[in-house]
């Protein structure tokens, strides 16, 4: 029974209940863990969790190399060598945030609360409390991960609706244009919704330059050039209007700025749209009609994809314009307003986690950083600063310059120009970072901390379908690591924010979020399966008939009022206007001369998360060649490049060593590197202000490089 690894009391195996965060924010499937004397000896998918049912992906078949892998970080350590040479000594955790403590509140009173900033990374379950802490403690300065991943499309939404929250109503859809996600891959509890609809008889567009299990079951696959959905999306609108396939009733009396729209529109004639994007422009009316004459319609961006380019924000207000040409906003199968309830999930719940992450106003603080150079990020995104701009500001020292960062699993790897983002890191003061593992990041670091896994600590989430759940660690952390949110509370504690929630502890924080949802903590520990929650709210639909839209001009707005204001200003035009990528065929014909190949970097392959999971042997051995680029056949044979070759990719600015990986999925033309490797960075080869003017997003999908056989030098002797 113990080799069968029966959970029963004669082998003392227990089934504990926890969830997978490896995929964090808003997927978390839930966890069946077979605990003996407190170690994990079994994992399955926890079938009584109704997100997942009992499904795991690769990644979370995985947890137990994750939790016990070998370069866990395991105590809390200080630097005695230089910055980057990993040498460390161990420190006690009452050393280590004494240390922290001091150190914080010296750089406070001596240069003010605005030179220390704090950063979370991909990990999303700590951001409120950390959030919360920085605003407290009396800096603007609270980054995250999403100053490059999802927040430019609520900012987009925001410009377009009013509202960050429309969500596409893929239920009850008669059309899903699925505008550049690949959920086989990234959401593989999503894909099963996608195919149960199909079944149902949706019709579903994707757009989507390569080949994926998404595009293969698409009713209709546009295989568009990398950076110009704008256009397409713009050519989409002039037949939709040109065929008089767009809602004249919703047009006239909901939208804002239709007839300079329009005129902008009647340039991008399908056969314009079909040289500015590569799809045939049969397709684009094929595509156009689809949408404009189903009962619904809706659209399900990528958190990336779109956003990803020097044009990301006006190619996606293009694209949600669509929505509003055909009337498909707040309407049953349409775009749908899906509040958030906690952590960027709505959970149908309403809570007090705006409040909680909020304390206080952001005019009563000193300006965030990037208030000058992104000032439309800063009047629409109230969550957080784009930190894209630590680096000018460290370069410049203004506004001020930044003294401290405090970091939740800060990578420096996931920013444009790594290495000079690196840099920024090391001209802070004081440099503290809270991983798992040692990374390279963590060796810059002045103080490291260990934290976590999920399944050693407690966390609350939400699901869409109005579920949720407050784990209870299936065992006791590692080592002496400890939970972000235990490590955030009883720093703020220490800095003497004399904040009575902090005071009250993990769970005093949970119940003041949870009050308007009617349970408390206490009442969900009761239920380590997770809970349906009680009165789940109903998505509203037309509320803007009473209620109008939270743009300036209360309409959904063509043409945006905000961006009025910049007055043409490169990148902030008021009309969805297309500009090509600024590094591209067509706006530096000089360059792509010796650069032909569009670059387009970190399509997500199903085993990977960013720098999560690329030395966990189960996943290693999925993909042994890691890291990867694929290149189509026909551009790797007039290369002379086959499988396995190794490869230099490079760009004017730098070069990195991959394998080719030859792949059909690829479009001609187009060549996809892969993220979040530390043997081959591909954000090296980023100058840090390829972005976008308007949101400070890289353009990690669209840039121009060349791809040549690499000659491995053979090692010689004395190496
Ligand atoms: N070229 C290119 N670059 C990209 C992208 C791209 O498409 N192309 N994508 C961008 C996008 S969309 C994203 S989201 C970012 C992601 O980039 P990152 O935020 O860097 O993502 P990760 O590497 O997953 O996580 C960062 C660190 O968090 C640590 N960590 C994991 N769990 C925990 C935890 O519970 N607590 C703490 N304290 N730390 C933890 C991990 O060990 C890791 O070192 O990359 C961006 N960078
Ligand atoms: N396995 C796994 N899952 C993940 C992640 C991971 O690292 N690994 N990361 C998570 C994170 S942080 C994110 S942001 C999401 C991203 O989730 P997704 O958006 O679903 O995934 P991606 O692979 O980034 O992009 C989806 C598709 O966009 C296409 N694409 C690239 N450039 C363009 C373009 O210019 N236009 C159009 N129309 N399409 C384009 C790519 O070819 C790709 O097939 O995934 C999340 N899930
Ligand atoms: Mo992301």
């Amino acid at each position: 029974m113990l080799k069968a690894k029966i959970p029963c009391p004669e082998t003392g195996i227990e089934i504990k209940k926890s969830i997978c965060a490896i995929c964090d924010p808003m997927r978390q499937c839930g966890l069946s863990l077979y605990v003996k004397n407190g170690t994990i000896i079994k994992v399955d998918g926890n079938e009584q969790h109704p997100f997942n049912q009992g499904k795991l992906c690769s990644k979370g078949a995985s947890t137990r190399q994750y939790v016990y892998a070998a370069n866990r970080l395991t105590t809390p350590l200080k630097r005695i060598g230089p910055r980057g040479s990993g040498q460390f000594e161990r420190i006690s955790w009452d050393e280590a945030m004494t240390t922290i403590t001091d150190r914080l509140l010296a750089i406070k009173r001596e240069h003010g609360p605005e030179t220390v900033s704090f950063f979370a990374g991909y990990s999303k379950y700590f951001r409120p409390y950390l959030k919360r802490l920085t605003l407290l403690f009396g800096s603007p300065n609270y980054f995250t991960e999403s100053s490059t991943c999802h927040q430019a499309i609520p900012l987009s939404q925001r410009l377009v609706f009013g509202t960050p929250s429309a969500a596409p109503d893929i239920r009850n859809t008669e059309c899903l244009v699925v505008w550049s996600a690949n959920p086989f891959y990234t959401h593989f509890v999503n894909a099963r919704g996608l195919l149960a609809n199909l079944d149902r008889g949706m019709k579903m567009i994707v757009v989507d330059p390569r080949k994926t299990p998404t595009s293969d079951r698409a009713t209709l696959h546009l295989r568009i050039r990398p950076g110009t959905d704008g256009a397409l999306a713009l050519a989409m609108a002039n037949t939709i209007i040109s065929e008089n396939l767009y809602d004249i009733d919703f047009v006239t009396n909901y939208t804002y700025g239709f007839e300079e729209y329009k005129a902008y529109v009647s340039n991008f004639t399908p056969e314009k749209g079909e040289e500015l994007t590569g799809v045939p422009a049969e397709q684009i009316i094929a595509a156009a009609r689809m949408i404009g004459n189903a009962k619904s319609a809706c659209i399900l961006p990528s958190g990336s994809a779109i956003v990803h380019h020097t044009n990301g924000v006006q190619n996606n207000r293009a694209i949600f314009a669509l929505i509003g040409l055909t009337g498909n906003f707040a309407r049953k199968g349409g775009q749908v307003i899906f509040p958030d309830s906690f952590i960027h999930v709505p959970g149908r719940i309403h809570t007090n986690e705006a409040s909680f992450m909020q304390p206080v106003p952001w005019n009563s603080l000193p300006p965030r950083v990037g208030s000058d150079r992104f000032p439309v990020w800063t009047e629409m995104i109230d969550e957080e600063a784009q930190a894209l701009q630590i680096v000018d500001q460290q370069k410049t020292g203004q506004p001020y310059p930044l003294k401290s960062i405090v970091g939740f699993g800060l990578n420096y790897r996931m920013f444009p120009d790594s290495e000079g983002f690196l840099a920024a890191l090391k001209k802070m003061d004081f440099f503290v970072n809270i991983d798992l593992f040692m990374t390279d990041t963590c060796k810059n670091a002045d103080i490291v901390l260990p934290a976590c896994t999920s399944v050693e600590r407690s966390e609350m989430r939400c699901y869409p379908m109005g579920y949720i759940i407050l784990t209870q660690p299936a065992i006791n952390p590692l080592y002496e690591s400890r939970a972000d949110v235990d490590i955030i509370i009883d720093l703020a504690n220490r800095l003497g924010l004399d904040d009575p929630l902090f005071k009250g502890g993990y769970e005093a924080c949970l119940d003041y979020v949870l009050s308007p949802a009617g349970f408390t903590a206490q009442e969900l520990k009761q239920h380590p399966d997770g809970m349906w929650v009680p009165n789940p709210y109903d998505v509203p639909f037309e509320s803007y008939k009473e209620d109008g839209f939270e743009t300036p001009s209360g309409k959904l707005e063509f043409k945006s009022t905000v961006l009025e204001k910049y007055d043409g200003r490169p990148g902030f035009e008021a009309l969805p206007i297309y500009t090509p990528p600024k590094y591209s065929a067509e706006r530096s014909p000089e360059l792509a001369k010796s650069y032909p190949l569009i670059l387009n970097t970190g399509p997500r392959p199903p085993m990977f998360v960013h720098t999560r999971m690329n030395e966990i042997p189960w996943i290693k051995s999925l993909r042994p060649n890691h890291p990867t680029c694929d290149i189509n056949p026909l551009d790797a044979t007039k290369l002379g490049i086959k499988s396995g070759d190794r490869v230099k990719v490079s760009t004017p600015k730098d070069f990195i060593v991959v394998t080719a990986n030859l792949s059909e999925m690829v479009l001609p033309g187009v060549v996809n590197v892969y993220h979040g490797c530390a043997q081959a960075d591909v954000n090296r080869l980023f100058e840090g202000d390829y972005v976008d003017p308007l949101s400070g997003y890289p353009g990690y999908k669209s840039a121009l490089c060349r791809v040549d056989k690499y000659q491995e030098r053979a090692a010689t002797t004395d190496e």
